[in-house]
């Protein structure tokens, strides 16, 4: 206690807040262990903030922060009839999207951060960043969040507390995650996940502060596993700022779940509910903006067949105790969801009806929001994510293409029941997929756990707007998780191969892609609500009521069984969809073989037998 006190008096010297010892007291209260409040008071010294807020995660502190927002012009609110409970933020035009080639794994060794992250030496790391983080947050509010990642009481949970100088992260997190008083009070005697994070744009005195600070030529995202820590610098955008997510939950979660046994994955969960009342769970991966959000919110056209959302971007994978199922629970507690291409006929359009925070979206005069993609013809006039006037001649988007909506998860209509449940979902598949143009077919089902291992390790992807830099390049992106692997993608690949084992009975396993395209450039395969003839091919192979059809590359559904009859807008012929052209896939295997080999001896030689099986089954 010694050390707090004169802690809390340095501070006072620092901070102008009466409620500093208050402040620590509650900390002290909730049972938080003094190395963690040490930290706080450590970095709210650098930081030097004009006030420190604890965020106790009410009703009364959000609405404080976005009337404040509306005030700073960082919120602007919709039109409250249309869209109750909704707002317009507008980033800075150099703050859109996750930026991979800024974001860091410090790891004590390069070798265990692997060939396919950035890596930097953490003692190093922590000087240069440490440099930029010194009164970084003058003339700002310092917010402590704590915040509770997966159901509150579930034995799965993980715990983290976010310093930020944003109240755009502060009212995202309390919609994203178990956040406040609730999360406190379950986390005497845990450990805590700590993130810090600033916009890096400290305020002198007078100043007009601007409606989206940031500094993106000092962006930094710093990643310390071994001390399970995270440090932002300079961005106020999505995964790259709200570090519950990506951050946490994926890349030092990884890391855990390697050390315990289990798996942290880029993974939607979804309910599948057939006629007779049966209900399934099923995860799938598919990298950021691949259809995740849309495939976990599907509104099934089937009759009798219904989908429902557990989660839309993260899985943490355990086997339960006896090991006789796999259980999954979603860690976040709402949507971060891609914007454009939502509309009535696609899923989403129905959660983000009201309180919704909608980032980088187009204005309607009637104080409405648009984006591409929502309706079938583009409205006369808007402004547009940059707030300028739009109007459709413009060859500009209005929405930005990574343009998001966050939104609580029991706003969406179709979430599951269980969702919250606090020992997680039986799941029955685990489904890989890509935006592949050429190649790949519709769906095929792996033979083995380590086929299944092996169609994801080996998928690639065209590159999408969620992150900075070229749109539509080809690359690979095993498990989806090239961007949010905290450690050796090797290790991660021989992890999942001993995970399997580990179960009496692993589920099956499938690789799909919706995103096949004709030599017109038009996809194959109409998607979306359409996917459900996916999902009930996959229910019932887990019944063991259809036969699949053996190939070289996997098992495939007959022609009857997925009753293409009845869909509707549909461009490709079965025979399209699951077309294998042996030129192509001389391609993908000597592509993936070169992939494979830039692992080194790390990689597991189990995927290696994999490989030369399906090379020599296709007759190459
Ligand atoms: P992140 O949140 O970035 O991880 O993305 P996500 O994987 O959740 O993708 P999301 O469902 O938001 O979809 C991304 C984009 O792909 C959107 O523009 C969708 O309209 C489009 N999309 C989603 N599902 C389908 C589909 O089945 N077919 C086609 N053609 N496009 C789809
Ligand atoms: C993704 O890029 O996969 C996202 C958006 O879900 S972000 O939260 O920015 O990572
Ligand atoms: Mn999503």
């Amino acid at each position: 206690m010694h050390r707090f006190f004169i802690f809390i008096l340095s501070l006072c010297a620092v901070v102008n807040y009466l409620h500093t010892n208050e402040v620590i007291l509650s900390l002290v209260e909730y049972g938080i262990e003094s190395d963690t409040i040490d930290w706080i008071l450590l970095q709210a010294e650098q930081l030097t903030p004009d006030s420190i807020q604890i965020c106790d995660g009410s009703e009364e502190e959000y609405q404080t922060l976005i009337k404040q927002m509306v005030q700073q012009q960082t919120l602007i609110p919709l039109n409250q009839t249309l869209r109750p409970g909704c707002y317009l933020a507008r980033s800075h035009p150099k703050d859109v999207a996750r930026v991979e080639e800024k974001t860091f794994i410090c790891s004590d060794k390069k070798q265990d951060a692997g060939p396919t992250n950035n890596w930097a030496d953490p003692i190093e790391m922590k000087q240069i960043m440490g440099e930029d983080f010194q009164g970084c947050m003058k003339g700002r509010t310092l917010y402590i969040v704590p915040f509770c990642m997966g159901p509150l009481k579930s034995k799965y949970a993980r715990f983290g507390i976010q310093l930020t100088d944003s109240p755009y992260v502060v009212v995202s997190l309390k919609t994203m995650t178990r956040m406040g008083r609730k999360a406190l009070e379950q986390m005497e005697g845990k450990s805590i996940v700590r993130c810090l994070h600033s916009m890096g744009c400290p305020l002198e005195p007078g100043a007009i502060d601007s409606a989206w600070p940031c500094n993106p030529e000092k962006l930094a995202i710093a990643h310390f596993p071994k001390t399970r820590e995270v440090w932002s610098f300079g961005s106020n955008y999505g995964g790259n700022a709200l570090l519950n997510k990506k951050c946490f939950a994926l890349r030092i979660a990884s890391t855990l779940g390697l050390d315990e046994g289990w798996l942290a994955e880029h993974m939607l969960i979804l309910s599948v509910t057939n006629p007779e009342g049966k209900k399934r769970y099923f995860t799938a991966a598919f990298p950021s903006a691949c259809g995740k959000t849309n495939l976990a919110m599907l509104e099934s056209p089937l009759p009798g067949w219904k989908v429902e959302v557990v989660g839309d971007d993260i899985a943490w994978l355990h086997w339960s105790e006896d090991g006789s199922s796999l259980r999954a629970i979603n860690p976040e507690a709402g949507f971060f969801g891609v914007v454009p291409g939502t509309s009535e006929k696609t899923n989403a359009i129905r959660t983000i009806a009201t309180n919704t925070i909608f980032t980088n979206v187009a204005l309607l005069p009637n104080g409405d929001v648009w984006w591409e993609g929502k309706t079938d013809t583009p409205p006369p006039m808007a402004i547009d994510w940059q707030n300028n006037p739009w109007d459709p001649s413009k060859t500009t988007p209005a929405a930005h293409p990574n343009s998001r909506f966050c939104v609580a998860a029991h706003e969406c209509p179709n979430i599951d029941q269980t969702w919250q449940d606090t020992n997680g979902v039986e799941i029955s598949a685990i489904i890989f997929g890509g935006r592949r143009a050429s190649t790949i077919p519709l769906i095929r089902e792996a033979f083995s756990w380590e086929h299944g291992v092996f169609l994801g390790a080996s998928i690639s992807s065209e590159t999408t707007a969620a992150a900075t830099g070229t749109v539509g390049k080809l690359r690979h992106d095993p498990f989806a998780m090239i961007p949010f692997c905290g450690y050796n993608m090797a290790d991660y690949f021989s992890h999942w191969i001993t995970f399997g084992l580990q179960g009496a009975n692993p589920p099956k396993m499938y690789a799909v892609n919706w995103f096949r395209k004709n030599s017109n450039g038009e996809y194959l395969w109409p998607g979306f609500q359409y996917n459900i003839h996916v999902l009930k091919w996959i229910f019932e192979r887990c019944e063991g009521s259809v036969k699949a059809k053996p190939t070289a590359i996997g098992l495939i559904p007959k022609k009857l069984d997925l009753d293409f009859a009845s869909i509707l807008g549909i461009k490709g012929s079965y025979e399209e969809l699951f077309a294998v052209k042996k030129h192509e896939w001389e391609k993908e295997y000597s592509a993936l073989s070169t992939y494979f080999s830039s692992f080194g001896n790390e990689f597991p030689d189990e995927l290696w037998l994999q490989y030369q099986e399906l090379v020599q089954a296709n007759g190459q």
